[in-house]
């Protein structure tokens, strides 16, 4: 094995969670209610009537779970503030014990020499600010100012990484377009673009209370998801296409990558949508522009899948639909980890800013053997195929600076219920009890060894006990 095939020595391995996914401890004593509550409530809209109410208990077992993440390795944790437990109404009274929690486990890291990376928003937003209607008021980026500067107040002394949002596309599209996720709303093309842009403002108005308000210099950035396309081969015309693909508009502006990013790190729309917006939002939208294009430090990308692109006749990517047999995770989604080196290459050209994969990772059948282990092959192979994908980009000359794995823990995979298991960590949701998967044990080598290990087939013997 060669020298260079490492990852560079500060290269952060991390692995992510978020609030509803893991708290639990979601009784009115702990915090106010979120869109996610009531969701949960409706017949029919989580598979297996789940909810998070308890989900993996994290509030309750955090200095745990902590020593979980010092036993993988983890040089950063990537977990997400949830907004009613800091502000019950979303603004006003502050609750003391719901930021407590944040408070302790940000010195529980610390502790642990495992740096805190902090998202604000990861869809949990509350329920009061819903019934003045949530992101479509053009006050909402207001009340997440607000909210805003309470974290910074409380946590900026240690924390310096933050995110301001996570993944708008799934909290635009899939929640306020296809109804999905809480809180189901089916909103018109033109509704969720107002909603996007009212969204966006308040990522600007977040990252400039971080910036400016910090104690310790702050890290911004955040975490959208959006379409990549991976192209068939590696001719120009075909990467066009898979550039294209990535970084155009499409048929859908909802899932593309540019709606969001063009406003945040350049201060437009993309062309495309210039003369919809002037249609759909107020006159003096364009003064929101500066607003929303804050200088901002890295680029937050969560990524899992990608398609496979050939340039098409008439000069538009042409999609390659998945063969029979693909390679799929539980979930459904087909295996492409070329999509990390591609994802990270197209973005950065556009955007010029430093990579971090915020999110990757794929949910699999996971159980506890007869030998009391959690045998996840397919989540190390996963793991080694996309590093060495995304370690092929670096080669190729694109800043990357981090990988969070999603998930440290099971959680609750929003709409499928407990039914997707993504953690490093197994977590037995009846008892509680946690297991590191395989997975977790092979990542503490890749960590151990700053990448070098991806390069070796698994040692299956090495990731036992
Ligand atoms: O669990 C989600 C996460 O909340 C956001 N990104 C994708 C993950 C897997 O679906």
């Amino acid at each position: 094995m060669s020298h260079n095939r490492k990852f560079p020595s500060d290269f952060v391995w991390g692995a992510a969670t978020s609030s509803y996914q893991i708290e639990g401890a979601a009784e009115p004593s702990q915090r106010g209610l979120c869109i996610w509550d009531e969701f949960c409530q409706q017949q029919g809209k989580i598979r297996g009537g789940d909810t998070g109410r308890v989900a993996s208990e994290h509030v309750d077992r955090y200095v745990e779970d902590v020593q979980l993440m010092k036993q993988i390795g983890l040089k950063a944790y990537r977990f997400s503030v949830c907004w009613p437990r800091v502000l019950p109404d979303g603004v006003g009274k502050i609750n003391a014990t719901g930021l407590g929690f944040y408070d302790r486990l940000v010195d529980e890291l610390l502790k642990n020499d495992i740096e805190p990376w902090l998202t604000l928003y990861h869809w949990d937003f509350p329920v009061s600010l819903h019934r003045k209607g949530g992101w479509l008021n053009p006050e909402s980026s207001d009340w997440f100012a607000e909210y805003t500067q309470v974290v910074v107040d409380k946590l900026s002394d240690r924390v310096s990484h933050w995110f301001t949002l996570n993944e708008p596309q799934v909290f635009i599209g899939i929640a306020h377009g296809l109804g999905e996720h809480a809180p189901g709303t089916k909103l018109s093309l033109d509704d969720q673009l107002r909603m996007n842009h009212n969204v966006l403002i308040a990522h600007g108005k977040s990252a400039k209370i971080i910036r400016t308000q910090a104690k310790k210099e702050p890290l911004i950035g955040w975490a959208p998801v959006g379409v990549c396309g991976i192209p068939a081969t590696e001719s120009i015309e075909d990467i066009d296409a898979a550039r294209q693909r990535t970084i155009g508009i499409g048929d859908d502006p909802i899932w593309s990558n540019t709606l969001y990013n063009d406003p945040v790190f350049f201060g437009t729309y993309p062309e495309q949508l210039e003369s919809k917006m002037d249609k759909i939002l107020h006159p003096n939208w364009r003064q929101d522009m500066e607003t929303i294009c804050q200088p901002i430090d890295f680029f937050g990308v969560n990524i899992y899948r990608g398609d496979l692109v050939r340039a098409g006749k008439d000069g538009k990517p042409d999609i390659i639909p998945p063969g029979v047999g693909t390679p799929r995770s539980d979930f459904g989604w087909e295996i492409t980890p070329d999509v990390l080196r591609w994802g990270s290459q197209f973005l950065f050209e556009r955007y010029q800013k430093p990579i971090v994969i915020t999110e990757n990772g794929m949910s699999n059948a996971d159980w506890v053997d007869l030998s009391g282990q959690v045998q996840d092959p397919q989540r190390i192979d996963y793991i080694a195929r996309h590093l060495r994908a995304l370690h092929q980009a670096m080669e190729d000359g694109i800043p990357v600076h981090g990988y969070f794995h999603w998930s440290l823990l099971d959680n609750f995979e929003w709409a499928e219920g407990y039914h997707q298991r993504f953690g490093l960590i197994y977590v037995d949701f009846v008892t509680q009890e946690r297991t590191l998967k395989s997975s977790a044990k092979y990542y503490r080598q890749v960590i151990d060894s700053c990448g070098e290990s991806i390069w070796a087939a698994p040692n299956r013997n090495a990731t036992k006990e």
